[in-house]
């Protein structure tokens, strides 16, 4: 299968703003599934809504678009009717750590065959430019204008104290390694998470002194420190957090039992 084989064309121009990261992690994902040589008639791609969920209508295979949250239920029910499709799904921070906050930690605690991608974009993008429960700590956005009071959700973490077998985050400048992870997220069986951090220059750059995408660049590279590295300063993630910063790597790969298939 080519590369261009995936793009629904006839779905273009696409909605993304000039600078938004989702143009990326489609690039990535588009070249590990072409050359991983998956067959489009058995994979099913599931979306909630959002920016991040407009991903799979431009895919050209079978897609659900659905409500705002649900993705992970849909995916989980697709899955258990037919063991034999693959089941992709596409979602922001604000579909799988807000309103679908309790669907991703019971389907990734379930094991769930299925592989997700989670376009972290810090803000509900979509609808403006909302406080998510992954804006960074001090973080201005609609909701937050003298900035945000919360700790920030670490999805990454979350998926692993959760139980999935395969977990990674990257950012959008880390495109070998994200289309490396999303090719094993693909291969696992059972639930894999991989965790895209992505800039939002028009709901979340704008208010946060980064409405240029090159500074948004610039800040994902001060913010994302390694794992090993991360580590080796004696820091762990909750720490990084409070001062805005992230860390990248593989956080599990493991073989516990898909959801269907446990004795
Ligand atoms: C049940 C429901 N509640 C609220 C909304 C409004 N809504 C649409 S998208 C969205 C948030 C999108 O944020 P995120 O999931 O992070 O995706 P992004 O747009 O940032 O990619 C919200 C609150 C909705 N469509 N349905
Ligand atoms: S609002 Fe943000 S996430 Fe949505 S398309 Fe524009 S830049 Fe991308």
């Amino acid at each position: 299968m080519e590369f261009f084989d995936l793009f629904r064309e006839d779905r273009w121009p696409h909605m993304f703003c000039p600078g938004c990261g989702i143009g990326t992690v489609m690039n990535c994902f588009h070249r590990a599934f072409s050359e991983m040589n998956m067959d489009q008639d058995k994979t099913v791609f599931v979306s909630g809504i959002g920016c991040a969920s407009r991903i799979i209508g431009y895919i050209r295979a079978d897609s659900i678009h659905t409500t705002h949250g649900r993705a992970l239920a849909v995916a989980t029910g697709i899955k258990l009717a037919n063991p034999d499709l693959n089941v992709i799904v596409f979602s922001g921070d604000g579909d799988i750590g807000a309103i679908g906050g309790n669907h991703f930690i019971n389907a990734a605690r379930r094991n769930v065959d299925i592989s997700v991608f989670c376009i972290n974009n810090y803000i509900y993008g979509m609808t403006g430019g909302q406080a998510s429960t992954t804006t960074p700590y001090k973080s201005f956005s609609t909701t937050t204008p003298y900035g945000s009071k919360e700790y920030p959700f670490d999805l990454a973490e979350v998926a692993v104290a959760s139980g999935a077998n395969y977990v990674a985050r990257w950012t959008i400048r880390n495109v070998k390694e994200l289309t490396s992870s999303m090719t094993k997220a693909m291969q696992k069986k059972g639930f894999s998470f991989v965790e895209i951090a992505s800039p939002c220059p028009t709901s979340f750059g704008r208010r946060n002194r980064m409405a240029d995408p090159t500074q948004m660049f610039e800040w994902l590279k001060i913010i994302a420190v390694r794992k090993e590295k991360s580590q080796a300063w004696g820091l762990d993630q909750l720490d990084l957090n409070i001062e805005g910063r992230i860390t990248i790597g593989e956080f599990i790969e493991r073989n516990r039992s898909p959801y269907g298939l446990i004795a």
